[in-house]
């Protein structure tokens, strides 16, 4: 799916800024909220999450529907047009209606979607109306247990408890635009590219609606034109090609243009970069050279904006990465806005993209977080509904970040279960949705503990071990010399099952800054010092693993839990980005090791 610009043949406009918003506790739909101008509303900021923008529990634990809306006016000029509507996300069900009329629906909270609306616009003013639904359950990806049932001497209880640890934001949480296009259209570009020796075979294919010659132009970084073809696909040849690099980015511009009786109808730039990724030999390989993964699981997160792009925090948390000599990280656990993956390619940072699908795990529905356990995979629990939601944000995730350089895994889901037969049944055709959609990239999930290699019967699926392990937090707190042997030992097991390399997707420990001890007990800077050298120590042994993507970040908003003091605290930082002791251990570890 392309990104919306401006382009000699596309106007674009941002609806963002402050829409009306209400919650709904029921009545939404049956009076038809949608059908006029939504009464008794506050202000709401787009994007953000509405969670934590008004103080009370009201805002923050609302389950079910709420409402935003927002008036414009178009230029004449854009009626001969395609006037499309695009969300950038809407967390986790939208419905959306112009005008009064339904213009398009969306499920999944962390992928674009968009409608072309000339039939509901008019000349004059118009209403966009959004009803937002955040309830997650077996049909939503992330999962969560959705109960609404008569409890004796309480009467009826409404609760939705995720199964996930990152608190449950929701809204309108990434950029709304109109953008037009021409009747005739590109309305898809993919671009991809192999390299040999010093130059580079670039394989296109566009998907343009209408009748129109194709041409298409690769422009270099100094806007050099340095191959051409026509057609919907082809190969092109750059001669003397500048390869995308880990930190040392190089795009080019794939630029289409639709042509028709000497008249130029539409043209569409989408950046691309050339690069190779390939897992051999035990090896993860960018451009044919071994890469070590030094970096973090992340989230989208922070105070008041909730899951909100910010282009602050973006900028920020990139420099930060910068400063400690990080060279990827992992948009765990989901896809993270496209403004976010367009600035990986252009700062080099290498990403391993990550669909929604977390809280597939009966272990951790029944555990940490409260919820009921189920079977997972039984069919009156996750089963169909569940894989069908999951091979559509498959669909949207590769539709969406196919031609980002930086994205080298696909990671098709973190800790679900993977010890059942059930579990692959279920992973298998996933997972070949995958290939067959990306046949470029490798495939991967984060595998959970317990799942280890003697139980596992989902990761020789997978080309890459991604393992989220606590040695020395959930195992063994407090006694490292134990979480040092089993962290080996389980590693050590492994390699001895497959060749496959092994990114260690988590580890680390929850800290309190300004913890000390002259021991280092858990919560403790130090402590979380020590469980890094530690877990580094054991990698270094072992020559199967190929990256270190420490959890967090940085502190985040959780569920409230007696396991999380005011959210989990793993962060390298705190949530306003304050570095901890450990930052600076990874700084000398990192920058030390090129
Ligand atoms: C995990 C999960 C992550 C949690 C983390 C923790 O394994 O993948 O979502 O936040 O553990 O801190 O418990």
């Amino acid at each position: 799916m392309l990104y919306p610009i401006l382009t000699a043949s596309r106007e674009l406009f941002d609806l963002n800024g402050v829409w009306a918003f209400k919650l709904d506790h029921g009545a939404g739909f049956d009076e038809e909220w949608f059908r006029r101008p939504l009464a008794e509303t506050v202000p709401m900021p787009v994007p953000a999450s509405y969670n934590d923008v008004y103080e009370g529990a009201e805002f923050r634990d609302h389950i079910g529907w709420v409402w935003y809306e927002r008036e414009f006016v178009l230029p004449e000029d854009v009626f001969s047009q395609r006037i499309v509507l695009r969300f950038g996300s809407v967390t986790h069900e939208a419905r959306v209606y112009m005008n009064g009329q339904l213009a398009t629906e969306h499920k999944g909270g962390f992928t674009p979607f968009e409608a072309e609306i000339n039939q509901f616009v008019h000349h004059s003013r118009n209403r966009l109306t959004v009803a937002v639904n955040n309830v997650v359950d077996y049909t939503t990806l992330p999962v969560g247990t959705y109960r609404d049932e008569e409890v004796p001497g309480l009467g009826r209880m409404v609760t939705d408890t995720p199964n996930f640890d990152f608190f449950n934001y929701a809204g309108i949480q990434r950029p709304v635009r109109l953008y037009t296009t021409p009747q005739t259209y590109i309305r898809d570009i993919t671009v991809q590219a192999d390299v040999t020796g010093s130059s580079a075979r670039i394989a296109y294919q566009v998907d343009a609606v209408g009748d129109a010659e194709i041409r298409v132009f690769v422009h270099d970084e100094t806007d050099e034109v340095v191959a051409s073809g026509t057609g919907p696909n082809s190969q092109l040849v750059i001669e003397g090609v500048h390869l995308w690099q880990p930190l040392h980015a190089y795009l080019y511009t794939c630029v289409v243009e639709l042509w028709r009786d000497g008249q130029r109808l539409d043209v569409y730039e989408e950046p691309f970069g050339v690069r190779t990724v390939a897992v051999s030999d035990g090896k993860f390989l960018i451009n044919g050279e071994p890469f070590y993964f030094k970096g973090f699981g992340k989230h989208e997160d922070a105070a008041v904006r909730g899951k909100a792009h910010d282009n602050v925090f973006m900028v920020h948390d990139f420099a930060l990465m910068e400063w400690l000599g990080a060279n990827s990280f992992r948009t765990s656990h989901y896809p993270y806005a496209e403004e976010v993956l367009d600035y990986a390619d252009r700062q080099g940072v290498v990403v391993i993209d990550e669909t929604p699908a977390v809280g597939i795990n009966s272990g951790l529905a029944g555990g940490v977080f409260g919820a009921k356990p189920f079977v997972t995979f039984s069919p009156e629990t996750i089963g169909p509904a569940t894989q069908n939601a999951h091979r559509q944000v498959i669909r949207e995730l590769i539709a969406r970040d196919k031609n980002h350089p930086c994205v080298v895994i696909w990671s098709i889901a973190n800790e679900p279960e993977s010890v059942t037969p059930a579990s692959r049944d279920y992973f298998e055709p996933l997972i070949a949705e995958a290939r067959h959609l990306d046949p470029t990239r490798p495939v991967g999930f984060a595998n959970v503990q317990g799942a280890e290699p003697d139980v596992d019967v989902v990761t020789d699926l997978c080309d890459v071990v991604m393992l989220n392990r606590y040695y020395g937090w959930y195992i063994d707190a407090g006694d490292l010399a134990a979480a040092e042997r089993k962290l080996q030992d389980e590693l050590d097991a492994w390699v001895a099952k497959h060749d496959k390399p092994i990114i260690m997707t988590e580890y680390g420990a929850d800290t309190l800054p300004g913890q000390h001890g002259v021991f280092p007990g858990p919560w403790s800077e130090e402590y979380q010092v020590a469980v890094l050298e530690m877990s580094h120590r054991v990698f270094d042994r072992v020559d199967a693993v190929i990256g270190e993507q420490i959890w967090n970040f940085a502190d985040f908003a959780t569920a409230p839990g007696i396991l999380r003091v005011g959210g989990n605290r793993k962060g390298v930082f705190t949530r306003d980005r304050a570095p901890k002791a450990a930052a600076l251990a990874l700084r000398r570890r990192w920058r030390e090791q090129s």
